[in-house]
């Protein structure tokens, strides 16, 4: 027992990701994915995020309740994710709505696709379990969350960080006491309440929960009962365990795993185009805030072998070249030249081409003398030869979907419609 009780707690704890959410304002990037199976920084996936804290947190059980438009994100997970080993006590589950419990075909809120995997959760007999969402970028160790459960005696402890106030109104806003044990919460509030002493901050959930599995369940199984309930974890049980136990929160600055330039906590919900694009765009700086180079904390992900990224001149002898970008395997720059722009796998980009500020996600082919500035294109999109965007504000707006800070997102759907 001694030996066990020095044990990491994360042994112990099972991580299930929430990852069935659309996200609806990363418009057409979500038409055919969920959120978490959306392409980030060049080789990953956003679900990759919360996994890989996961398995570099100890914690060897994952589940992932999917939902939405769940192919690409299933494929992915199978094709990355399947390495861990029953006979090592680790397991990884998919787990798609499936009518598994109620006569409902989708779950209806967080806490549902939960409820709804109950006895599979049981059957490995975890003692904590570790919600999370799977549609945030941030690096996290939850040993540390874990411990401060265990050390407070909570019932439920929720990660938590101070956001600007006019910022907080899509997310869960708590109050604390001293100890930061949760005295107030309200989800998605319309004016948000701000931080006491820090008026213009409010301390906002990040959608990440800590509970013993036991009182998880209890939780869930009282929730179940409750006529006027969402079944949802922001809106139904967190508000309930505020009221009627013990919450606390944790501050998500406390276990940030800090990136080897000593940057501030970094964590991004990269729910608009505009954010999806900053933070793409982000990486291409000399010291980025968020290190993908990190060795202590890696982000796995699935990946196909490919050859190595070439780069060929122009007839001129003088192009075919990236400065500040970052390109991954098997494209081929031919005599076009990129310029803070972010590509992923496969692309194929010709002659006279110029990118600058562009996130390119895989598979993508770019025509000669095309000129693209302040743009998203997504998977497999062929640019024609000799298209201009971002340069002339109004016929983008005609062609292509513009973000409110005026970046365009490109898709083949739109690119059809250009040429017929
Ligand atoms: P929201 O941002 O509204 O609030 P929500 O839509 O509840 O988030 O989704 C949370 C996570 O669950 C996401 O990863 C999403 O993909 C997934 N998800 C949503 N519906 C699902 C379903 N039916 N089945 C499976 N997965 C589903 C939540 C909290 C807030 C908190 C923010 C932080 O309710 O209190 O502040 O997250 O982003
Ligand atoms: P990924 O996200 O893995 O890159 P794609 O972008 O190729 O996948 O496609 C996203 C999802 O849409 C996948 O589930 C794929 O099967 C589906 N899909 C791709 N092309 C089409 C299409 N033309 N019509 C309908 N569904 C499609």
């Amino acid at each position: 027992m001694e030996l066990k009780r020095n044990q990491p707690l994360a042994r112990d704890a099972m991580a299930y990701v929430l990852a069935g959410g659309r996200g609806s304002r990363l418009k057409e990037l979500t038409d055919r994915r969920a959120k978490p199976a959306v392409y980030f920084g060049g080789k990953t996936r956003i679900i990759d995020f919360a996994l890989s804290n996961a398995l570099n947190s100890g914690i060897r059980r994952l589940g992932v309740a999917t939902q939405y438009k769940a192919h690409s994100l299933i494929r992915h997970l199978q094709r990355g994710w399947n390495f861990l080993r029953p006979e090592r006590n680790e397991s990884f589950d998919i787990l798609p709505a499936s009518q598994r419990v109620s006569e409902t075909q989708w779950y209806e809120g967080t806490a549902d696709a939960v409820y709804q995997n109950i006895d599979i959760i049981e059957a490995y007999g975890p003692e904590y379990m570790v919600i999370l969402a799977g549609d945030h970028i941030y690096k996290m160790d939850y040993e540390l969350m874990l411990r401060q459960h265990v050390d407070a005696g909570a019932d439920v402890t929720v990660g938590c960080l101070e956001v600007p106030r006019m910022e907080a109104t899509g997310f869960g806003v708590m109050h604390v006491d001293k100890k930061d044990n949760i005295i107030s919460f309200i989800e998605k509030p319309a004016d948000p309440p701000g931080i006491p002493d820090k008026p213009d901050y409010a301390l906002a959930s990040m959608g990440i929960y800590v509970f013993k599995t036991k009182l998880l369940m209890e939780q869930l199984r009282r929730d179940a009962n409750e006529p006027e309930s969402s079944r949802d974890f922001g809106k139904d049980i967190i508000p309930y365990i505020v009221q009627h136990g013990k919450a606390v929160a944790h501050r998500f600055a406390k276990s940030c795993v800090r990136s080897s330039t000593e940057a501030e906590a970094y964590w991004r919900d990269v729910g608009t185009v505009d954010a999806y694009w900053e933070a793409n765009i982000d990486l291409t700086d000399i010291t980025p805030e968020l290190d993908l180079y990190d060795r202590d904390w890696p982000i796995w992900t699935y990946s196909e072998l490919t050859p190595p990224a070439k780069f060929v001149h122009d007839e001129d002898g003088r192009r075919g070249s990236a400065v500040s970008s970052l390109v991954s395997g098997d494209c081929i720059v031919s005599g076009a030249s990129l310029k803070r722009s972010l590509i992923f796998t496969g692309a194929r980009i010709n002659s006279y081409a110029t990118l600058e500020d562009v996130v390119m996600l895989p598979a993508c082919h770019v025509g000669r003398n095309a000129r693209l500035s302040r743009v998203v294109i997504d998977h497999g999109v062929h640019i024609p030869e000799g298209l201009i965007v971002g340069e002339d504000p109004v016929l983008d707006a005609k062609r292509f979907r513009v973000s409110e800070k005026g970046i365009c997102l490109i898709t083949q759907d739109m690119i059809n419609r250009l040429e017929s």
